[in-house]
């Protein structure tokens, strides 16, 4: 009888040791998932409005602002660490321009953060319908591709170097 009570005392710090190396790794594994972040005043007025996000290396994954502070987050960056650059990059932006609480605009960039395509949801569907490609940012756009009407397919497709109309095709040979 005597025995077993102290097989039952000692299991019992076992058990909190066990429970408290779940709670941490939970919370270690919460941490990992989501990371931690950093509130910043960028606008002035004592509020936060700008936030950094970082991993468990310190490595920044994420940057949000609430560009005209009304509380909602208007702009997202998205950071990935890439060991050729020793350093966080963005690769793509989000923003929702005309503050209707739906990110419309998405912009992607490559590893020296120059724009390559910019994608835009015009009737907020959730779905970009008009996409532009980028192979020089300095230029217009080298395609556009319009989904007029929100069907999902792209029916309408602008080349920067179709200047020229395409020559007409003929039904076949009389
Ligand atoms: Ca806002
Ligand atoms: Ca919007
Ligand atoms: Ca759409
Ligand atoms: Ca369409």
């Amino acid at each position: 009888m005597k025995q077993e009570q102290k097989a039952t005392t000692g299991i019992i710090p076992f058990i909190i040791l066990c429970l408290l190396l779940i709670v941490g790794g939970g919370g270690l594994l919460y941490f990992w998932l989501t990371g931690f972040r950093i509130g910043n005043d960028c606008s002035g007025d004592g509020l936060d409005n700008c936030w950094s996000y970082f991993n468990l290396q310190g490595q920044m994954t994420r940057f949000e602002k609430d560009k005209n502070c009304d509380g909602n987050i208007d702009y997202i960056d998205y950071y990935k660490f890439s060991p050729e650059l020793g350093r966080e990059y963005v690769f793509r932006t989000e923003a929702d321009l005309d503050v209707d609480g739906e990110f419309e605009t998405v912009s992607f960039f490559n590893h020296s953060e120059k724009l390559t395509r910019l994608e835009r949801d015009s009737n907020a569907d959730g779905r970009a319908d008009v996409i532009s490609l980028f192979d020089d940012p300095e230029k217009p756009p080298s395609k556009v591709m319009y989904d007029e009407n929100f069907d999902g397919k792209f029916e309408r497709i602008k080349n920067r170097s179709e200047e020229t109309p395409e020559p007409e095709t003929t039904g076949g040979k009389s």
